[in-house]
């Protein structure tokens, strides 16, 4: 264990010895966590970019909301004036730039914020925690603490390359690749 975590702490000084002088300050990623409110059904839960998917509602005070607004992360894809009442079907598409990996869909009002999971098929790239087809200076970072049992994979499931729950130094190598090369 001791050895394990000595050789990602030289991994990652040797990634930061590498790009400390040239990698611009960057807002670290933002985890990909869910809100506790989950009131509404994703048809289809899984589709790639371009795809049309059906928000099906029934949250508990919606009855006062007017404006009802999608996002996909945080991209807005649908707004629509909304009638009234608890329950509510809306339509939206999956963003082109959509990359492959888990995504939160999130359906704001004025006194709603509820979240689901949605999942664009396909490997992400690795390291990339949210997705946007880059990976930055803070996703090494996340990673990192992820491997040395000091963060929740929550915060960075494409650190996870083969979904074992853990991160191991070949992934963090993987992680380092991507944001040397960029995502392949
Ligand atoms: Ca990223
Ligand atoms: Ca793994």
């Amino acid at each position: 264990m001791v050895n394990r975590g000595a050789s990602l702490l030289m991994l990652f000084s040797f990634w930061v010895g590498l790009f400390g002088t040239t990698a611009r300050p960057t807002n670290a990623a933002p985890p990909l966590s869910a809100t506790p409110t989950v009131c509404f059904t994703l048809e289809p839960s899984t589709a790639g970019p371009g795809d049309r998917v059906i928000a099906d509602g029934d949250c508990p005070g919606l009855l006062h909301h007017r404006f009802l607004r999608i996002f996909f992360d945080s991209t807005l894809v649908t707004e629509t004036d909304f009638g009234g009442g608890r329950l509510f079907t809306l339509a939206f598409t999956v963003p082109e730039t959509a990359m492959p990996g888990i995504h939160t869909v999130t359906v704001k009002g004025p006194f709603l914020d509820a979240s689901t999971a949605f999942e664009v098929p396909g490997q992400p790239c690795p390291g990339d925690c949210d997705l946007d087809g880059r990976v930055r200076i803070g996703e090494v970072v996340i990673g990192t603490g992820i491997a040395l049992g000091q963060r929740s994979l929550e915060d960075c499931p494409a650190s996870d390359a083969d979904g074992d729950a853990r991160v191991a130094i070949e992934e963090l190598t993987a992680a380092v690749r991507s944001a040397l090369k960029g995502c392949e």
